[in-house]
């Protein structure tokens, strides 16, 4: 060989091998489920429609879209205080890429599909479904479109007039030149979850109506944005305020400049250094004189951005289903590439077990995402009945939180498929990890989520359980005679009475044994919710093989955790202390 010049190794020379990168196709066609849920609910002539858009922006997605979401990730925004002469202008510099995104997002009407609501109670369905396709090559572009998404809810809500009609108009258009985004600023230094006690923003009023915002915004995400939600306090005319939730009122701004270039009433102090997320701008904002609108009666701003948060919470659920649809996509295109011990991973049978329980969990994943965008479409076209309502309001929480979790169990699971390239960082597969951890956090942690759960109950007087207990029941029901999913049905029942028996005693208990509970409860809610509707996508006349195997081993799961755990006396007074000693553990 070395008198021949053919050493393998040597100089340029490091051998033939060369890795197989895994291929993204068309995310809609690689999607069954996504196209079989789409048949199955949406109307023949709706489906048809929709079909071919998908098909269509799915192809895009993959062939040009994809690129464009590296190049973000890959180019980060940075932050320009001065100019060169000095001037101070805060300019957040994004990327080429981060443009196209803002205009593709209008042109493929990624908001407006909401709004225009062409396809009546399936529109939200539709636009859902196309966020899912785009969300996790879309640069995290997800993130100003969740909230521009949910300012135009706000707006709508409260009435579409002066002064945020232009606004809403604005938010809602497919028109690339006047297509906005709005940012959503709650978060301040003292509490991002207590937004009651946390928020030190001043309102001060002017005399035409307006007022000047005072505060310091800690985490506003996608700054780059044309305008904002915010909440603040008034300030009345002994210059003092109302502490608490009953203080805070809802702001609306326009992010602009004066005639020198500089932010009007903005300081942009820093951007964040963070895990993921890292294709858009997260920043920390002084607010000095910001001029801003009041849009809800005060006091009333907390219960006034609700709707954004819901707004929210769902596209989170969203991006998380798809993270974990994307990873999964990809790893399986892999395992048709990579051999190992002779054998290519896809002809392992323990490979194939490691992907199928991922893919159980997407599934399960998708489907509870699913039914919360048509709840959503059938509240916002008029047709939702009280039960639909009681759902969305209960679901919403729980879908945030559980799709949050279960995202980054699944995308880790999923980058360790690829083997030592899943932890490289320019295969572009970490960033899906680091992208996923934030699901839990923004937008209400998952313990705060499941106070919510607990808060929506009391307040509805139980009515939304009432609302759960029925429809899961009504979706069993379709699994009636059929004998293969004998043994998923009773599971859900068994954890379905285990539930109704947690209920029932711990309306006995001390409110405290609830909150110990919260995110055992909420969890349970979940996995009994997603058997339920598993099972009934099986019994579908149109369902396949795997959408029975799927329910089958979703329910094999412990279904009702709070009731074991409970029994378990995990809830019981003593229980905190030994917590926290067990945290603080001084006994060495
Ligand atoms: O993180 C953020 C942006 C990240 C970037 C965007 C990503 C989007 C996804 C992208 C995907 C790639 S913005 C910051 C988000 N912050 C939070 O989520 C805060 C978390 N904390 C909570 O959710 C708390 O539970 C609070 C702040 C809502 C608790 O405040 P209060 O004042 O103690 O709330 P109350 O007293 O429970 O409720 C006050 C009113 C009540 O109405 P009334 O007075 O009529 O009875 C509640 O019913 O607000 C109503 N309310 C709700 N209504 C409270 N929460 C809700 C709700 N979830 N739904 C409906
Ligand atoms: P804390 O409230 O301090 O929570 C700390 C821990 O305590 C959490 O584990 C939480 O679950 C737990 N905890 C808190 N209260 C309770 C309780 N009562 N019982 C049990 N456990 C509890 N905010 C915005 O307003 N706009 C934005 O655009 C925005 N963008 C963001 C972007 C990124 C990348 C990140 C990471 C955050 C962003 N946030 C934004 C802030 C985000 O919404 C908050 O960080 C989040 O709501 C949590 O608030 P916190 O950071 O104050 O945590």
């Amino acid at each position: 060989w070395e008198a021949a010049g053919t050493l393998p190794f040597t100089r340029a020379r490091i051998g033939s091998f060369f890795q197989e990168r895994p291929v993204l196709k068309n995310p809609f066609l690689e999607d069954s489920l996504l196209r079989g849920y789409l048949r199955r609910h949406l109307p023949h002539e709706v489906n048809r429609a929709v079909f071919s858009d998908l098909c269509a922006f799915g192809e895009r997605v993959a062939e040009e879209v994809d690129g464009w979401g590296r190049e973000c990730e890959v180019t980060p925004p940075r932050l320009l205080h001065y100019d060169p002469w000095g001037c101070r202008v805060d300019h957040i510099v994004t990327s080429p890429a981060w443009k196209r995104m803002k205009d593709l997002s209008a042109q493929e009407g990624l908001v407006a599909i909401g709004y225009e609501r062409s396809f009546g109670q399936w529109s939200r369905v539709y636009q859902m479904s196309k966020l899912y396709i785009f969300s996790p090559s879309s640069g995290l572009y997800t993130c100003p479109l969740a909230m521009t998404d949910g300012a135009a809810k706000v707006i709508q809500s409260i009435g579409v007039s002066w002064p945020v009609e232009e606004a809403y108009s604005h938010l809602t258009t497919r028109q690339p030149e006047r297509f906005w985004t709005s940012g959503q600023w709650m978060t301040e230094r003292q509490g991002g979850s207590d937004v009651a006690s946390g928020t030190e923003t001043v309102a001060i009023p002017q005399t035409d109506g307006s007022y000047r915002l005072h505060g310091f915004k800690w985490f506003t995400s996608a700054t780059d944005a044309d305008m904002t939600l915010t909440l603040a306090r008034v300030q009345n005319q002994m210059g003092t305020t109302t502490p608490g939730s009953k203080g805070l009122s809802l702001f609306y701004a326009e992010v602009s400049r004066d005639e020198n270039g500089r932010l009007r009433g903005i300081e942009v102090q820093r951007l964040k250094d963070k895990l993921g997320t890292r294709q858009m701008p997260t920043a920390e904002l002084l607010l000095d004189g910001l001029p801003a609108y009041r849009l809800s009666e005060e006091g009333r701003g907390v219960a006034s951005i609700a709707n954004m948060l819901t707004i929210t919470r769902i596209h989170n659920s969203v991006s998380a289903a798809a993270a974990m649809r994307r990873v999964l996509q990809l790893a399986r295109d892999y395992a048709t590439r990579r051999t190992a011990f002779g054998k290519l991973l896809k002809d392992h049978p323990l490979h194939m077990q490691t992907l199928a329980r991922m893919e159980v969990e997407t599934r399960g994943a998708f489907l509870l995402v699913m039914d919360v965008c048509r709840l959503l479409g059938r509240e916002e076209n008029g047709v939702a009945t009280q039960l639909d309502t009681h759902l969305l309001r209960l679901l919403t929480p729980v879908v945030k939180l559980y799709t949050g979790k279960q995202a980054v169990a699944v995308v880790s699971e999923g980058l360790e498929s690829f083997g030592g390239q899943g932890y490289i960082e320019d295969t572009g597969l970490p960033g899906l990890l680091r992208d996923a951890q934030v699901l839990s956090i923004w937008e209400g942690t998952t313990n705060v989520l499941s106070l919510d759960v607990l808060r929506c109950v009391a307040r509805s007087s139980g009515m939304v359980l009432h609302a759960y207990f029925t429809h899961t029941q009504t979706l069993l029901a379709s699994a009636s005679g059929v004998s293969s999913m004998a043994p998923a049905v009773k599971a859900v029942n068994k954890a379905l009475s285990e539930l109704q028996a947690f209920v029932q005693e711990a309306a006995t208990k001390s409110p405290d044994y609830l909150e110990l509970a919260a995110r055992d409860l909420a969890f349970s809610l979940a996995r009994i919710y997603i058997g339920s509707l598993l099972i009934d996508h099986a019994c579908w006349k149109g369902a396949s093989p795997c959408d029975a195997y799927t329910a089958l081993r979703w329910c094999e799961q412990d279904l009702c955790p709070v009731a074991t755990k409970q029994g378990r006396g995990c809830y019981e007074s003593s229980t905190p202390q030994l917590d926290a000693a067990l945290v603080f553990d001084q006994n060495y």
